[in-house]
């Protein structure tokens, strides 16, 4: 008998973009792209969110394109963490001087269905751990996994996202 497919993980993961491709073009360009390259890589993309325009949160001054999409594949973290690595790699980021420099694809991993990670070996921490403080993380989120918790706060995308847009209180 052959064996059982290993049964798919669920991933959410983070898309962002602030520079052009040479063939593709814009960052929101580059984005769809990596979406179709995402699934054509056996990483099935179950949703995209929409692709927003975001101002660049660090040293780079370019506007940013980001978006969410929901995986499903049978990698483990660290595996689909290199697969990442290497389709960045693809559409010409270059790992070099300081971190959160201006790049032309960004994908993180931001959550999946097997709860909290912490991988030393692969540099690896799931939830991703800026991504409460993220609009540009929590909004694409929240149109396409409303439901899906962050096992450390016990809290789910939605609430997160509102959370983050919700005006402070006037000062007193
Ligand atoms: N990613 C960063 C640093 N700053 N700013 C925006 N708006 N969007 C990003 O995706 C982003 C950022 C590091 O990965
Ligand atoms: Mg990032
Ligand atoms: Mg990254």
């Amino acid at each position: 008998m052959a064996p059982a497919a290993a049964p798919p993980h669920q991933y959410l993961i983070a898309l962002g973009s602030n520079v052009r491709h040479a063939r593709h073009g814009a960052p929101a360009q580059v984005l769809r792209a990596a979406a179709r390259a995402l699934d054509d890589a056996g990483l099935a993309v179950r949703a995209l969110s929409p692709i927003i325009a975001s101002a660049p949160l660090g040293p780079s001054r370019r506007r940013y394109a980001n978006a969410c999409a929901v995986i499903t594949t049978p990698l483990e973290p660290a595996q689909l963490l290199a697969r990442l690595q290497g389709l960045e790699h693809r559409f010409g980021r270059v790992r070099r001087g300081a971190p959160w420099r201006a790049r032309t694809l960004d994908l993180d991993i931001v959550l999946w269905s097997g709860g909290a990670l912490a991988d030393i070996h692969a540099n690896l921490v799931i939830p991703h751990p800026a991504c409460r403080q993220r609009p540009f993380v929590m909004g694409p989120a929240m149109r396409i996994a409303p439901d899906w918790r962050d096992p450390l706060t016990g809290l789910a995308t939605k609430h997160l996202a509102s959370r983050l847009t919700r005006r402070r209180p006037a000062p007193r």
